[in-house]
């Protein structure tokens, strides 16, 4: 253009911050304070993931998230940042945040914090565009790890909240008609059954989404006085679950995939997976399942099995993921002792309920020795 002025190319202007720093004094400084505050607030992310909510799993995606950035920042370097550090020339030093955080459960710290670690690394991108351009895809690719993590984090916080002191689900065919399908879904909820699952491979769709409404009604006839009421869910298909309004859906491998799932059912409806190794559970976590099925733990009449989870593979689940699980597979009253070793504390059960001479019975016997074993932890 005629007459404007050539401003310096920006090569040559990040090419002097570079290597002077104080070329770009308060560029250097920014990325200082957001290389600080994502530390931080990953710091807490962390720290909450393993002091409150005990989830070995997600506390070692934090602490790699952490650990990953700390290396981004010894990059080209970046660990120059400290030589223009001045605290007391910050003119933002001073001023208060909000004075009420209004922080009180888990799920406030985790959300709080992943909001300033994304601010804080989106930060650290911008201003790396000016000091050292090659590292700002680095900080792009751990704010999005973030995002992952946070939507994990915050899941897991809120299912062990809504499943909180429900150990058993129990897995129920539609029947040979609604009647009987509906006594017996009567029979378990008045039984202290507070989760179900509607699974049946063979009834047509309409059928289905028959049962499942006549489920949902009888479970709010059940509601207690805070509210609650047991939970009704459905295997396999997210389209009934989302179009009857159900408590959750669970799918298995061979199923929509849970990004999928979660699109059709939106974010309030609860999102079980089935696991079958331990990589799958943690995909399943990270991809925003609510809670797990693991197994298959035994032989079952139910479905056709070659292998089954290892014990070990039951214990790592149990001892590494916070996400609420159930095993699952050929589980009887009997083997309860057995699975509570390897860390069990919920599963899921069709036959040995919904088979049994008096179902309500068998449910109420699961119940009762469920909850002999050691208290859940209860979220602050
Ligand atoms: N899924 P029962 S095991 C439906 O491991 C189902 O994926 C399993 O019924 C899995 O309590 C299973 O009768 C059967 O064995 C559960």
């Amino acid at each position: 253009m005629d007459g404007a002025i050539n401003p310096t190319p920006i090569h040559v202007e990040r090419a002097a911050a570079r290597e002077d720093p104080a070329a770009n004094a308060g560029a250097w400084r920014a990325l200082d304070a957001s290389a600080n505050r994502a530390g931080e607030a990953i710091r807490v992310i962390e720290d909450t993931l393993r002091f409150l909510l005990d989830d070995p799993f997600l506390t070692q995606v934090a602490k790699d998230l952490r650990h990953d950035l700390a290396a981004v920042l010894m990059q080209e370097d970046l660990c120059l940042r400290i030589t223009v550090r001045d605290v007391a020339g910050d003119v933002g030093a001073g001023s208060r945040a909000a004075a009420a955080l209004g922080r009180t459960t888990p799920s406030d710290l985790l959300a709080a914090n992943a909001a300033r670690a994304a601010q804080a690394l989106r930060s650290l991108e911008e201003f790396a565009a000016l000091i050292a351009p090659e590292t700002t895809g680095a900080f792009e690719r751990i704010r999005y790890r973030l995002y992952t993590l946070e939507r994990a984090a915050v899941g897991a916080a809120r299912a062990a909240d809504r499943l909180a002191g429900i150990r058993l689900c129990v897995l129920v065919d539609g029947r040979e008609d609604e009647a009987r399908f509906a006594a017996l879904v009567e029979s378990l909820f008045a039984a202290g059954v507070g989760m179900i699952q509607l699974r049946d491979k063979t009834l047509p769709v309409p059928l289905l989404v028959g049962r499942a409404r006549a489920a949902l009604a009888i479970a709010r006839k059940h509601a207690h006085q805070n509210g609650e009421r047991p939970l009704v869910l459905v295997n396999d298909r997210a389209d009934v679950a989302a179009a009857v309004n159900a408590d959750g859906v669970h799918t298995g491998a061979d199923d929509l995939p849970l990004p999928l799932v979660r699109r059709i059912v939106g974010p309030q409806t609860l999102s079980g997976r089935t696991a079958h190794t331990l990589r799958e559970a943690e995909a399943a976590v990270l991809e925003g399942a609510d809670y797990l099925g693991i197994g298959p733990c035994f032989p079952t009449v139910t479905k056709r099995f070659s292998t089954f989870a290892a014990p070990e593979f039951v214990r790592s689940v149990a001892g590494t993921i916070g996400l609420p699980a159930f095993a699952i597979g050929g589980i009887t009253l009997e083997r309860l002792p057995e699975l509570a070793a390897l860390g069990v504390s919920r599963v899921a059960v069709a036959s040995a309920v919904t088979q049994a001479a008096d179902p309500a019975a068998a449910a109420a016997a699961f119940i009762d020795q469920l909850a002999r074993r050691e208290p859940l932890a209860q979220h602050p």
